[in-house]
């Protein structure tokens, strides 16, 4: 199995794919990025005008990551992530509607409003789901996987995950497994160096060398700046290449080459707490704003004006086109109706029902609570 380093995947060789990407190509991921921000920030008003309940997860700072990397996969790919997942959801192609109104739990939210912001789910996308269980996405793509494989599809998964999980069983079975069986997947720890209050430093081991998690396992590592959408771009589009080539040969189809799984450490940044309820004491301000110089939305805005790819004007139309859609979002979740209590007992087990789950469900449990 081929083992590449970060070095020889990103950054060695001379053409990159994010140079083949017009102005055109450049502009969605740019207004993609702009979106998301906008999104978010609603998101935060609304959560914390009690409008949003459950976790909320703010994904600000790591755009570049899901709009790099989706942006270099076919639309058919699968994606499955962790619970901040507003940014893949929208990314993916989610109406930021369905994922607004889904945070407000109404009925016209991606899954009913039964799920909230920690499990946005889009099958139509491929989009499959946000996951609460730190590392329990991670069994779950490798599914995704097998699936591709066992059906004959040249697809790729991306299973996206935070360094936090780096630590979790579930995610070193996955993995394990995936190179036994050579499944077409790509992990990625979206490593933004803390799990909730814990620096990445004082909880993983060989923090600053996560190849060796990929090496032991005979799977391809890369490294990609995920404060940077081409960076990123690059680093997927040319694993997701070489692992389709390869599956194919596997399966016996011509255009082949490369090899298996990956693993990308892709170095982010969250400029908000872990949560909504995060005082954030165990960093700095200091630390927050040197990252915040590096913001992926400027640094590709500025790359595009100065090479005459987009004017400063139309880069500010865009963000007041993204600042009025987070607010019809929002507007489309306050007026949505909330989700009826029977929906709760729905789309929870696959048809037929077990026979002690028939009848009138919350009427059953209300008996049950009543003695
Ligand atoms: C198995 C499990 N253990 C603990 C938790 C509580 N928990 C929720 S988020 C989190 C931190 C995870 O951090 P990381 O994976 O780095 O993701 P990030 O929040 O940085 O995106 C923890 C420990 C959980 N949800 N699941």
């Amino acid at each position: 199995m081929t083992i590449l380093t970060g070095e020889i995947v990103g950054k060695k060789s001379t053409a990159r794919p994010s140079d083949a990407l017009d102005a055109g190509r450049r502009r969605e991921m740019l207004r993609m990025m702009m979106l998301i921000r906008r999104f978010e920030e609603r998101t935060s008003q609304s959560y914390t005008q009690t409008k949003i309940g459950g976790f909320c997860h703010i994904y600000i700072g790591q755009e570049a990551t899901a709009v790099g990397s989706i942006a270099a996969l076919r639309p058919d790919d699968p994606i499955i992530t962790a619970y901040r997942d507003h940014g893949h959801a929208l990314a993916r192609g989610m109406a930021p509607r369905y994922c607004m109104a889904e945070m407000y739990g109404r009925i016209t939210g991606c899954v009913k409003g039964k799920g909230g912001s920690m499990h946005m789910f889009d099958k139509p996308h491929h989009m499959y789901g946000g996951h609460a269980i730190v590392g329990g996405q991670a069994p779950l793509g490798v599914g995704l996987a097998f699936a591709l494989q066992y059906e004959k599809k040249d697809g790729v998964v991306v299973c996206y995950f935070g360094d936090g999980a780096l630590n979790q069983g579930a995610l070193h079975e996955s993995m394990n497994l995936a190179a036994i069986w050579r499944l077409p997947i790509i992990f990625v720890c979206e490593n933004n160096m803390y799990s909730m209050g814990t620096h990445i430093a004082r909880g993983t081991s060989m923090a600053d060398d996560l190849s060796v998690k990929a090496h032991a396992y005979g799977i391809t590592y890369a490294e990609c700046d995920g404060m940077d959408v081409l960076d990123t771009y690059d680093t997927f589009k040319r694993l997701a290449d070489d692992i389709r080539g390869s599956t194919s040969r596997a399966l016996g189809f011509e255009n082949n080459s490369g090899g298996g799984p990956a693993f990308v450490n892709c170095k982010t940044y969250r400029y908000k707490g872990h949560s909504m309820s995060d005082p954030q004491k165990y960093r700095t301000k200091d630390e927050v704003a040197a990252h915040e110089q590096q913001d992926p939305i400027n640094k590709l805005a500025n790359l595009m004006i100065e090479t005459h790819q987009i004017t400063q004007e139309e880069a500010d139309k865009i963000d007041v086109e993204v600042k009025q859609i987070s607010l019809d979002a929002v507007k489309f979740a306050n007026e949505s109706p909330e989700t009826p209590e029977g929906e709760l007992y729905t789309d929870v087990y696959a048809n037929p029902f077990p026979p002690y789950m028939t009848g009138d469900l919350p009427e059953m449990l209300r008996q049950r609570e009543n003695g």
